[in-house]
């Protein structure tokens, strides 16, 4: 088939439906090749369109027939839809489809897992199962019929029938198309059942394969329990069908989608246990399906206008999943945790030729903009937002846009407007965060005359593709004051920056203070600060915000690396001296500790060099950290042992975050030790260890000092059954594997029996690792370039979306030096050129070439 050029959309064109839906009723026949689907949907025009035009999304589908008010019509089919004339009054549109689910190697649309039916429809899937108006902003009520042999049959909404090899399913609630969703496999239940606020009894259910996987879900539907109850006791929201099911499925280009009480995942995002999953996956599985649930209100009662508003559903459900995440386990670390993922990851993009405004103006391909920016700096934006109105504001706020767009496809206009409704605050130049893309710098100066303190901030945003000039925003930025003795004599106070330059003024200080700036990291910005190492060192030993605290560790520890990558430096002893200090701190939280004796990553370092206007050297910033690691090592070498003792956990393995603190601070000595003792420790605890935490940890440790290769094969002796547990085989010998072998590493593992490019999680498994040993990755060979490059134009061919996904991994190219660009611009272009390369791919290394 002719593929058409791909087109851009912009936001600034959009124009509402020309027909509304008020009823689908669909009927599937699930067959692997040769599924039919039957719809009939009853149209009416919509009084606010400005066209009559009628067309019907639909890509891949064999029409078979279709009729409008029982008439049989010959409708026209491009590669994108259908069209026909329609009456000028409500009608009926009836079509039959042929659609062939076991070939959907894209995993969009209807397609199959491992003998199961499943379908994945957000963001633009729904059209690849039957014609329909595939757009957030058409919600109708579905009614569908799943025929099948197979045993579970599952839809949105509530049961409403079943029989011999067919089951009916009603959704009471409209919902736009990117919602649906359908299930059909041998499937096992794990069934709970909760009562909601209002005494409505609801039956859960998590939908696993036969096997292993049944054992794996008490945690999750713990999880689903608690996000239930939190919803309600601080949203005030409850769940509203009788029914919430969960399905696991293996194959899965994201973590989990919110379908109308009908959540599919991800396998690897909802099952657990001690021996397989690790504290993180145990906290990433509780998160993400609080994620899911939560969107029933922020995504699914209230959806999207257009996929422009995108931020609208994410980045709130983002913020509320990380407010749920703090409440049941520490706030100040989740805040920290969240810090590292926006730099490392929100910050990289923002810098790069990837860069986009949390609410694009313009996208070829919608499913490229599932990105760090507007899930995770959308959902920095409602912190903020949350901070400059107080939490009763937002309260206010929040209470207003369930009353007032319950049931509606909002905008990014229709949420601000609720806060500036509810609170009276002007906020047309706070929403430049939706429409501003790159990281604000914020550079501070200060000084001291008369016991008056004068804190200086100035904000500049750097250009970005499409974007050249900037105007300032609101930034909200959360100060303390500290004296020589380390007592706080002004608790935090929120400043708002809303010029380029401001000064703020603090009276009646006895001498000058040390200022805490950017507390709890109150706005997504970078701030560029000339602080000493003393000061520093300062604020790790005594700033009473824990953010704050651990940032000025971990500024310290850039410097340090930095000036180690420069001169060859050894470390300031001012910066392993407050380590020492902090680690023998138990009245210190042992996770907190633990993320206080973590480096900042290596492209984190890499960064931090382009931007003091050098050009960064992968090998020799690995080699910096490698040797920065030694000498914290050397340096707390007594007390190690210590602190390793104390963290060991006795009894049975629990996921709780004090336990998964102790383990982190545990491991975390763990690695420090292996550095001096050629890993003895490290094997005795991967001998012993009974749960995925510790012995992962324990080979992680070997394979960084070049041992533990019994240890690997044992582990996959022991694993080689379970995807998921070897999912972490696949990736562990590629971020351990030394700069120069990793790239041999990865192909090796490509040639392994168990690797499949047809499964994400083993794909990413891999490369992502690849692209996440930053030095392997930028060899000076270019050998990982051109192995990535080459599976990613395999893997367009099967999954255009995780293919470009993956091709992000190229997007630092224009940091590096003469040599890597040209390397990596090669293999750019190789896949640029790949004929028949999909929209997805050709538009993601069409703006990462730039
Ligand atoms: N809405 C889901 C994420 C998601 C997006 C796209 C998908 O397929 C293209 C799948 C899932 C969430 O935020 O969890
Ligand atoms: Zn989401």
């Amino acid at each position: 088939m002719q593929t058409a050029a791909p087109q851009k959309i912009y936001l600034k064109d959009y124009t509402p439906p020309a027909y509304l839906v008020d009823s689908v009723e669909l009927t599937f026949k699930l067959a692997p090749t040769t599924t039919r689907v039957l719809s009939r949907i009853a149209f009416r025009p919509n009084p606010d369109a400005q066209s009559r035009d009628f067309f019907l999304h639909g890509e891949q589908l064999k029409l078979i027939s279709a009729s409008i008010d029982g008439v049989s019509i010959t409708p026209e089919i491009t590669a994108t839809g259908l069209t026909h004339t329609v009456p000028n009054a409500p009608f009926v549109f009836e079509a039959e489809v042929e659609i062939s689910p076991e070939t959907n190697t894209a995993l969009e649309g209807l397609y199959m897992s491992n003998g199961m039916y499943c379908t994945q429809c957000e963001a633009e899937g729904f059209r690849k199962i039957t014609y329909y108006p595939d757009r957030p902003d058409v919600m109708s009520v579905f009614t569908v019929r799943i025929e099948s042999d197979l045993p579970v049959l599952l839809s949105n909404g509530n049961p409403a029938a079943k029989g011999d090899g067919w089951a009916e399913w009603h959704d009471p609630w409209p919902k736009p198309a990117y919602l649906f969703a359908l299930v059909g496999g041998d499937l096992v239940n794990h069934p709970d059942r909760f009562t909601t606020m209002s005494g409505k009894d609801v039956e859960l259910n998590i939908w696993v394969r036969p096997g292993d996987d049944e054992q794996k879900c008490a945690f999750g539907m713990a999880a689903l329990k608690k996000s239930m109850k939190w919803d309600e006791d601080v949203y005030g929201r409850e769940y509203d069908l009788d029914i919430f099911n969960i399905v696991a499925v293996d194959d899965f280009n994201m973590g989990a989608m919110e379908n109308k009480g009908l959540n599919i995942f991800n396998s690897s995002a909802v099952l657990a246990s001690p021996e397989t999953s690790t504290d993180a996956n145990f906290e990433r599985i509780e998160a993400i399906i609080a994620h899911e649930y939560f969107h029933n209100w922020t995504g699914n009662r209230i959806t999207c206008r257009d996929w422009f508003q995108l931020c609208l559903k994410e980045g709130l459900t983002v913020f509320r999943d990380q407010q749920f995440t703090g409440d049941m386990r520490s706030h100040a670390v989740k805040r920290i945790d969240d810090a590292v993922v926006l730099r490392a990851h929100q910050f990289r993009e923002d810098n790069g030729p990837l860069a986009h405004p949390v609410r694009p103006e313009s996208f070829v391909e919608i499913n490229n903009f599932y990105t760090v920016t507007v899930y995770e700096k959308g959902a920095e934006i409602i912190g903020m937002l949350k901070r400059l109105v107080g939490d009763d504001g937002y309260k206010k706020a929040l209470d207003l846009y369930f009353d007032r767009h319950d049931g509606d496809a909002a905008t990014i206009e229709d949420w601000l407007q609720v806060f500036e409704d509810a609170t009276g605050r002007d906020l047309s130049q706070f929403a430049k965060w939706y429409s501003q893309a790159g990281t604000p710098r914020v550079s501070i100066t200060d000084s001291y005359a008369d016991g008056t303190y004068s804190l200086t901030l100035s904000q500049h945003t750097p250009a970005t593709p499409d974007q050249d000039e900037k105007t300032p925003m609101v930034i909200p930025v959360a100060v303390g004051l500290l004296n020589d003795n380390g007592d706080e004599i002004v608790p935090t106070r929120i400043l708002e920056l809303t010029e380029a330059t401001q000064t703020f003024t603090f009276d009646g200080l006895a001498s000058k203070p040390v200022p805490s700036i950017l507390r709890g990291f109150s706005a997504p910005v970078i701030l560029e600060h000339d602080q000493t190492n003393a000061e520093r060192a300062f604020l790790l030993a005594h700033d009473t915000d824990p953010f704050n605290r651990w940032d000025a560790g971990r500024t310290l520890a850039q410097d340090v690396l930095i000036q180690m990558v420069r001169e060859d430096a050894t470390p300031d002893t001012a910066y392993l001296d407050g380590l020492l200090a902090l680690l023998r701190d138990d009245s210190l939280d042992p996770a907190f500790r633990a993320l206080a004796l973590s480096l900042p990553s290596q492209d984190d370092t890499a960064q931090a060099l382009v931007d003091a206007g050098e050009t960064p050297d992968p090998t020799a910033i690995y080699r910096a950290h490698e040797a920065l690691t030694l000498h914290i090592a050397q340096h707390l070498q007594d007390t190690l042992p210590r602190i390793y003792a104390d963290m060991m956990v006795t009894g049975p393995y629990t996921p709780d975050a004090v336990s998964a603190g102790k383990r982190s601070l545990g491991n975390r000595m763990l690695t420090l030790m292996s550095k001096l003792d050629g890993g003895k420790q490290a094997s005795q605890q991967y001998a012993t260890a009974d749960n995925m935490t510790q012995q992962l940890a324990a080979l992680a440790s070997l394979l960084k000092i070049g041992k533990g290769a019994d240890e690997l094969a044992a582990f996959e002796q022991r694993w080689h059954h379970d995807r998921l547990v070897m999912d972490k085989w696949f990736g562990l010998q590629v971020s351990c594997a030394a700069p120069e072998d990793a790239a041999k590493v990865a192909a090796k593992l490509t040639e392994h029996p168990a690797f499949t490019m047809k499964n994400p999680n083993r794909f990413r498994a891999v490369f992502g690792a690849l692209k996440g040993n930053t030095a392997g990755f930028h060899d000076p060979s270019g050998a990982s370039y051109d192995l990535l490059a080459d599976w990613l134009i395999k893997l367009d061919a099967l999954n255009p979306q995780t293919t470009a996904r993956m091709s992000t991994s190229f997007d630092t190219w224009k940091r590096y030096d003469a040599d890597r660009q040209t390397k990596m611009k090669a293999a750019l272009q190789r896949i640029a050129e790949t004929p028949n390369l999909s929209r997805d791919t050709t538009e993601m290394v069409t703006r990462i070439l730039g």
